[in-house]
């Protein structure tokens, strides 16, 4: 569908640890960005995408490939990106989908540096409850998020459209007002540039009102 991002030069990226749990993680004042969503939403491509490195976050046609807390400095360590496992898939066992949910909520309460956390969404799905009942306990824990739209490359413009809109209204039966959103393709790149530009804004603001932590 839409045509590709070609603006930036692929960003310095170095993987610093895999954990299973948060306090093993280091304690820095570097920004943190966080991506978070259901197994196989495609978080690790679109990581992989916005540094352009293929293989930096590992991927896989089979839900439940990122088991572990994956951090990498980026743009020699100005901030972080943080890969996550996913939630909410069926297919994924059900003792790993409660292993990583334990996951996923100590990181997002405890992790003191994180700036925000991009909850990822299927672009080629109707509202799926796993992602609405993860957005509304990250509003009970007062944890910032952006929403984005993946896989734009899988369906049209009108589906893509549809799809979103459909997923404002759930949202909005629960929240007063919407959050930061976008729509990507790790396929393509479409909606790199917006989604760099946006964190790049975040992080100014963060230099401007000094220490996360
Ligand atoms: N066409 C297309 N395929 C994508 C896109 N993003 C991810 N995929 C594919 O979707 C599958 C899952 O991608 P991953 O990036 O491993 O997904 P994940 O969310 O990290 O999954 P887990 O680590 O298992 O939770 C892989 O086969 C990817 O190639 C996209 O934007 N477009
Ligand atoms: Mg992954």
């Amino acid at each position: 569908m839409a045509q590709e991002d070609r603006g930036r030069l692929n960003l310095h990226a170095e993987f610093v640890l895999s954990s299973p749990r948060v306090d093993e993680c280091p304690e820095w004042d570097i920004p943190e960005y966080a991506f978070i969503g259901r197994s196989n939403v495609g978080k690790s491509s679109l990581i992989n995408k916005l540094v352009g490195r293929k293989g930096l976050a590992k991927t896989s046609g089979s839900p439940g490939k990122t088991q572990l807390i994956n951090l990498f400095k980026i743009d020699r360590g100005t901030w972080v990106l943080a890969d996550l496992p996913g939630y909410g898939y069926a297919k994924v066992s059900k003792v790993m989908r409660g292993s990583f949910s334990t996951m996923i909520g100590r990181y997002v309460r405890e992790r003191k540096n994180l700036a925000l956390v991009f909850v990822l969404i299927d672009g080629r799905l109707d509202p799926q409850q796993a992602d609405l009942d993860f957005l509304k306990q990250l509003g009970l824990w007062e944890v910032p998020f952006a929403l984005v739209f993946t896989k734009a490359d899988k369906v049209s413009g009108s589906v893509l459209m549809k799809n979103r809109a459909a997923f404002e209204k759930a949202f909005m039966e629960d929240w007063d007002e919407l959050p930061p959103w976008f729509q990507t393709s790790a396929q393509t790149g479409y909606g790199r540039d917006k989604l760099l530009a946006y964190i790049e804004s975040i992080n100014l603001q963060l230099r401007e009102s000094g220490p996360l932590t």
